[in-house]
Order: structure tokens, then sequence, then C-alpha cells
């Protein structure tokens, strides 16, 4: 398959959309001029990216869950007590793994066993297999805007329901929700699903429907260095930019070091204001989500909201636009709403608290954010020269020579042989850059710092330090010292 980044032609998308159209029963109620008007009745205030423009006028920190179940009026029911009961300012649904997976008939089989058993069967909603107006019924019957969260590689069905059925936002993208979350789904088809996805939203634009993107920023959510989260976060900003996207939101998952995590977003917002200007997407809007800690969590519910609540901190004081909250039953599985609204007040205590707050201008933080724009800068401009101008070329090829390299990733379309760990101050840095095209003095620096560490916990650098650092959280410390249990 031949990819380029540009915009998809209507001879090609139209084609392809009566496929997809096709391919299962709901597909068919799909009617584009029914749902330009049905989007422009949703009134502003249920608007995603217009709650989002305004909490960045304001200087605010928006909080929001996850959350999906099997059964659309449970499913209701659930939102309208994490609005109210939460104080969710922007609602999710949370799509099952089944639909990610585009295996429609074993959701069919999820939605009847639920009934059957009265209890979800599903860790997610079935936005597919309910359709429309289903899906309508759902975004109307709630205060706030509504985002599809989900995780599938193919997602052009979803994406039509989903636009259809009146959600006004829509998480994803061809890196990161292929490299992450699968084994074997080629970037060269997944970048193109994705176009699709961007295509249409573009369309939906075009006749005067604006639709929030958001690519997914934490990636494995696995001491992700934030130059490599941000990196492919610019990459689909602009490839949604050039279908026709005019409202994106990038996104950082916590690292710990609060210090970076500042300066990451800092960075992030930043450089993609950069980057799609400088592509001639000035009118494209930019907002930010920090992702509360996506690593390993405590089973214990206490140690839980301190882990909650340091990332509640870490996003306010680093003025992100929105920040995607974790559960004190994140150890355990899918939370229960009690358990889902707790991890959101708690959230709501601390962006409440800290609002006047800021971090991005401590010199620290500074100083960290012109090293992640120098990887960034470093990583993107390599890419654009391996694709001679052009982002999706030059991502695959990027992708093939490890000149972006995702840590801890299944996908076989990536290289795996970046390794990163923390510094003695928690910062995720890189043990091995492999193939990332940094300069000596960046390599030199990431080095040092290990070294520190190393001198520190009197062992040498090595692997193991990774392996401490990913069970670190868990049991209720941020570096993974040796002897852990006393982390001395
Ligand atoms: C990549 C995102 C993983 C996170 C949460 C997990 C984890 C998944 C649901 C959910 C509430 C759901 N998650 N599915 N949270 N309801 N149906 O997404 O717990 O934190």
């Amino acid at each position: 398959m031949e990819i380029k980044n540009q915009k998809l032609t209507d001879d090609r998308f139209y084609k392809e959309r009566k496929e997809i159209l096709e391919h299962w029963p709901t597909g068919k109620d799909v009617e584009f001029q029914n749902s330009v008007e049905y989007q422009k009745a949703i009134p502003q205030s249920r608007r995603f990216g217009e709650k989002l423009a305004q909490a960045d006028s304001q200087n605010l920190t928006l909080i929001q869950p996850r959350a999906g179940v099997a059964l659309y009026d449970e499913h209701i029911k659930l939102l309208q007590y994490l609005e109210n009961e939460g104080e969710a300012d922007l609602l999710p649904t949370t799509v099952d793994s089944y639909t990610r997976l585009n295996r429609y008939t074993e959701a069919q089989t999820g939605i009847e066993r639920s009934r059957e058993s009265g209890r979800s069967m599903l860790n997610g909603f079935p936005i597919v297999n309910w359709g429309v107006d289903i899906c309508r019924k759902v975004t109307s019957a709630l205060t706030a805007p509504v985002q599809v969260r989900h995780g599938t590689p193919d997602a052009r069905l979803l994406t039509e329901i989903s636009i259809a059925g009146g959600f006004t936002s829509y998480e994803g993208g061809g890196i990161s929700y292929n490299i992450p979350y699968s084994k074997s789904h080629s970037l060269e088809k997944t970048i193109a699903h994705w176009q699709y996805t961007d295509r249409l939203i573009g369309i939906y634009q075009e006749a005067g429907v604006s639709i929030n993107r958001e690519p997914f920023g934490p990636l494995t959510g696995t001491l992700v260095p934030p130059s490599i989260s941000n990196s492919v976060a610019i990459i689909e900003a602009l490839l949604a930019a050039v279908q026709g996207v005019k409202d994106i939101t990038v996104g950082y998952g916590q690292c710990g070091n609060l210090i970076q995590d500042v300066a990451a977003i800092k960075a992030l917002k930043a450089m993609t204001r950069q980057y799609l200007d400088k592509f001639g997407f000035k009118d494209v809007k930019v907002t930010t989500v920090f992702h509360q800690w996506m690593g390993g969590f405590p089973q214990d519910e206490s140690k839980s909201f301190g882990v909650i609540s340091w990332g509640a901190a870490a996003a306010v004081l680093a003025k992100a636009t929105k920040v995607i909250v974790k559960t004190p039953h994140e150890a355990m599985g899918v939370p229960t709403k009690e358990a889902n609204a707790a991890g959101l007040r708690a959230t709501k205590q601390i962006t409440s608290m800290l609002k006047d707050q800021s971090f991005l201008e401590i010199p620290a933080v500074v100083a960290e954010s012109e090293i992640i724009k120098a990887e960034m800068g470093a990583i993107l401009e390599k890419v654009e020269e391996l694709g001679r101008g052009d982002y999706a070329v030059g991502t695959i090829a990027a992708f093939e020579a490890g000149v972006i390299d995702i840590p801890f990733a299944p996908s076989r379309y990536n290289a795996g042989k970046v390794m990163p760990a923390r510094d003695n101050s928690g910062a995720v840095r890189f043990l091995e850059s492999a193939n990332l095209p940094f300069g000596e003095d960046l390599k030199k620096f990431h080095q040092e710092k290990l070294e520190e560490r190393a001198r520190y916990e009197n062992r040498a650098v090595s692997f193991q330090m990774v392996i401490d650092d990913v069970y670190a959280i868990g049991k209720g410390f941020l570096v993974g010292r040796p002897n852990t249990n006393k982390n001395q």
C-alpha cells in the first residue's frame, strides 16, 4: 500500500465509505446530512471542543473519567452518576475490547449475556452494535460533552457511528492506537485507517460541525520518555490537520517527577503549535491532556488516592487543559461507579485548590523543557528527512529504522531497542537510546543522569533498574531502589 500524508480524495474516501457502512447492519443508519443537522442542534455547552477552548482561555484544568458498560440504560446511569456525584467536567464513553478488535458478533453476545446476568459482561460500551439512535440517547441524556475513548487500530465504522451518534470528541491515532495495542497491524494500514477517520471529521468540519480529536498520548503507559510520546503526538496532529481536522488535544502520560511532567506538557504545547504553524495550520486549535499515572497501581485504595492526587497536582501545575482520572480500583480492573466518582472528587479537590499556581516558568522546568524540545526536534527532523518532507512516509521509515521506538510496545513494527530508566530524582531518562537520532551531548546528559543514580545506589547502571522502576509505584515508591521493600 502506497501511503502519503495528503488529504484523501473524494473518490477514494467515498468508495471506502460505502464498504465500511455495509460491513455491519447498524452502518446503514448513518446518513451524513441528517448527522450534520443533528450535530448542529447540539448546544454549545455540550460541545467538547467549546468546553476545552473555554477552559484554555481561563487557564483551568478540567477533569474527565474513563467509563463504559455493555447496556445503554446502565451506561447512561453511570455517566449521569459521574457528572452528578463525581463532578466530572467532561465525560467519556469507553468502548469494549471486542469492538476495538472489530469483533461485533462477540460484542453482541456480550450484550445478551449482560442482559441475562444483570451485570456488564463487556469492559466498555459497544457503540457499533448499539448504533446511531441509541448513541444519540446516550449523548443527549447528559449535561457535559462526551468523547469516545477506545484503542482501535481500524476505527472507521466506529467513527462513523460515533459522530452520527452525537459524540463531539474522538480519541486515537494511526500510531498511538496501533503500536501500543497490537502485535501485527502494519503501520501503513493503521495510518491509512486513521486518515479515513480524520478525513471524515474534516468533512464534518467543512459542513460546519467541529469535532475535537485527541491522539492517545501515553502510548504503552510504561516509562515512556516525554520526547518519544510528544513526537508521536505531533505527528498524529499533523496527519489529522492534513485531513481537515481543526481542533486537536495532544496528550502526555504522567512519569512521576513533577519538574519533568510540567516540562513535558510545556514542550508538547509549544512544539505542537510550532509544527502546525510551520505546515500552514495556524487555524487549528491546540489544547492539552495530562493522564494520571498509567502504570501499575498500589492495591490499597488510600495509597491509590495518593497516586491519583499527585497526578492531579502535576496536571494543574502544568496547566494542562484537562486531566484523565484514575480510580482507587485501578489495580483490580474496571471500577465501580462509586470508586470512579471518588477518584474524580479527589482530583477535583486538587485541581480547584491549585488552579492559581503555575510551575511553567520555574527555571528547572524551563531547562528540562529545553532538553525535551531538543530531543523532539531531533526525532521530528529525522522523520521529515526520511519521508522527504512527508510525515506519513517518514513515520513508517522511522519505525523501521528505530528513529521512533516506543518502550514496551507489543508491535512487531516497533524496534523495541530503546530502554528507559529513572534517574536519581525519578525523571525518566534513556538507559539505551539505540537508534534515536540524538547527538553526543544529549546521549551524555542521559548517561550522566543514570550514573549519578548508580553511584547513589551503589550498583552499576543496568536493566535491573528498569525492572525495579516498572514495579516501584505499586510498592509505594517512584524510583525502584535495590531491596525495594525498604527503598533506602
Ligand atoms: C489505556 C487505558 C487503560 C485504563 C481503564 C483501565 C485503565 C478501561 C474501562 C476503564 C472504566 C471502563 N478502563 N475500560 N475504566 N470503565 N469500562 O482504562 O482501568 O485505567
